[in-house]
């Protein structure tokens, strides 16, 4: 195989000048060349299902939260105000057993591609390297390419980190939070639009510069294309550390944590069980888990009322809970306004007169973060809170309690880091109002289900290569009715940690260690570790999960050549 990725010809039978990486090419190589092709491919596929879904395919406004907790809005138990996400699930659905990957990258490829981001190269896995920095097989494009050649207009507004550039991978206009901009709310300096610079602005936050793009993109498209249905991709980079947030959405929240994180915890707990949401018992705060990275430098910075252990809040000094509550102040703040940004970008869909008729789907990367350290422009401790000279995060004690009722947070896959919210709201599609899907699903399943309700059959190839199977399943039907059983099973690998959850069933490893094995029909808390009481069962699905990371592997050098002292993998 590996003549092919030498010659002036590779062996999709397109020129590219441009001397090949290690990675096989992709669009961002030389997409002018690749994608006629494509569409070719698309387009046969499509033929039998243009015909009945023109003019009544669902335009989609998918929208992600950056390190949400599980528990932050008001319609999963937060105390945060979320009025708008709140409307939307009481006039749609909400999933209890939703899943994304524990981390922003691999989250991002399973969400647009619909494959695990190990079978993507967007993610490592042992004997692969990766992390974010993979390049995806030209068999995994984006759900933007598949949309639009089914009619769609694609856009996307915010968080990108995917590989490749947006406009090369789908999206007819963009704008990206990315380099500095990432590091600091305020600040404009390194933002891309429709992949230039774009230009700075005086009176600047992240959260409403992404709702005022979507805004702007979705009137173009109500006065250029009205014929077209959208697909909207809303990425914000809320609430992400560094915690920062308008004074005034910051002061509305400033008494409100004074009672802190396990009081909090406790409340999130007893709303969620009164909706229905969960039945299990709350999991004890695990006080000697801190942050994911150990930054000790990094933190000595922020002073002595930082703490990075979930100690019990009663043992706090007086002046450690008043800095830690107003941190909490600042998540909350975050959360808010992103409500009220999704607010304005609803308000524009409704004026257009698309709301009807727009899937709405709200979800988060991964759970919140424990992560405490100091990047972009470092932090001053005698600016106030929350400002562009502050730079602070949540910290074990809080995300903690913004996972409640999970264990652990952002990185590790045990509940706390791999489970979301997911709000569905789609008028024309889904008949129910307000009720709960306890069908457990995973952000694989989004781009099934967005192919299914817009008519969409994948090509077998693209550009003569096989596309494998993928391993969602549409929600489609549990859209209609809830079905609690999972079909087939879940996986997931991040710095390896490791889980599979095949029925009820999870099977969950930290990093190095044993298996765990728990039954989360009863508990989501992970309090009960049955493994030694189960040893076949946990042989079992080791043996599972073992068997889905060699296929991923498999699959995510299938299309590469070997490299000397690389194993070949058939
Ligand atoms: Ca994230």
């Amino acid at each position: 195989m590996a003549s092919h990725w030498r010659g002036a010809k590779n062996n999709w039978g397109f020129p590219c000048n441009k001397s090949l990486p290690a990675l096989p090419p992709s669009r961002q190589f030389c997409p002018v060349a690749m994608k006629p092709l494509f569409a070719v491919l698309l387009a046969l596929s499509l033929l039998s299902a243009d015909s009945n879904a023109a003019g009544s395919k669902p335009n989609v406004l998918l929208i992600l939260a950056d390190d949400l907790g599980f528990s932050d809005l008001g319609c999963y138990g937060g105390e945060i105000d979320t009025p708008n996400l709140d409307a939307l699930a009481s006039n749609g659905l909400r999933f209890t057993q939703f899943y994304n990957t524990a981390r922003c990258w691999p989250s991002r490829a399973a969400l647009l591609t619909g494959y695990y981001a190990q079978q993507v190269r967007r993610d490592a896995i042992p004997g692969l390297a990766g992390g974010g920095k993979g390049i995806r097989p030209v068999w995994a494009p984006l759900a933007a390419e598949f949309l639009n050649e089914a009619g769609y207009r694609s856009y996307h507004s915010g968080k990108w980190h995917i590989d490749g550039e947006p406009l090369a991978n789908g999206f007819a206009h963009s704008i990206e939070i990315g380099g500095k901009a990432e590091s600091n709310y305020f600040k404009s300096a390194s933002n891309r639009e429709d992949g230039a610079p774009a230009p700075e602005t005086g009176e600047y936050y992240a959260t409403t510069a992404i709702a005022e793009h979507a805004v702007r993109t979705l009137r173009e498209h109500a006065r250029l294309h009205p014929d077209k249905p959208f697909f909207h991709y809303l990425a914000f980079t809320a609430p992400h550390f560094p915690l920062q947030a308008p004074a005034a959405d910051i002061a509305k929240y400033k008494e409100k944590y004074r009672r802190g994180w396990n009081v909090m915890a406790q409340e999130r707990h007893a709303r969620l069980r009164e909706a229905g949401m969960v039945n299990h018992a709350l999991p004890v705060m695990e006080r000697e888990v801190g942050p994911p990275y150990p930054f000790p430098e990094q933190i000595s910075k922020l002073g002595p009322n930082e703490v990075n252990r979930p100690l019990p809040w009663a043992e706090l000094s007086e002046s450690q809970r008043e800095f830690q509550s107003e941190k909490m102040a600042i998540h909350a703040a975050m959360v808010d306004r992103m409500d009220q940004e999704i607010g304005r970008v609803l308000a524009q869909v409704k004026q257009m007169g698309a709301f009807e008729n727009t899937l709405v789907l709200f979800a988060s990367d991964n759970g919140a973060s424990a992560e405490m350290m100091v990047r972009g422009d470092g932090h001053e401790s005698a600016a106030p809170r929350g400002s562009a000279a502050s730079f602070l995060g949540l910290g074990p004690g809080w995300s903690s309690a913004a996972n409640t009722p999970m264990r652990r947070h952002k990185t590790w896959v045990h509940e706390g880091g791999i489970s979301t919210p997911l709000i569905a709201h789609w008028p024309a599609g889904i008949k129910a109002r307000g009720e709960l899907r306890h069908q457990p699903g995973h952000l694989v399943d989004i781009v099934p289900t967005l192919l299914e309700l817009s008519g969409i059959v994948k090509p077998a190839a693209i550009r003569g290569l096989p596309v494998p199977p993928a391993p969602g399943h549409s929600l489609a039907g549990a859209f209609a009715k809830d079905d609690p059983t999972l079909p087939g099973y879940l996986w997931w690998q991040h710095e390896n940690h490791r889980a599979i959850r095949a029925g009820d069933w999870k099977l969950v490893a930290l990093k190095g260690g044993e298996w765990e094995l728990y039954d989360l029909s009863k508990d989501r808390g992970e309090s009960n570790n049955l493994a030694s009481a189960q040893s076949e069962r946990v042989r079992e699905l080791s043996a599972l999960w073992e068997s889905q990371a060699q296929e991923n592997l498999r699959l995510a050098v299938s299309d590469r050549p070997t490299r000397p002292g690389e194993a070949a993998h058939k």
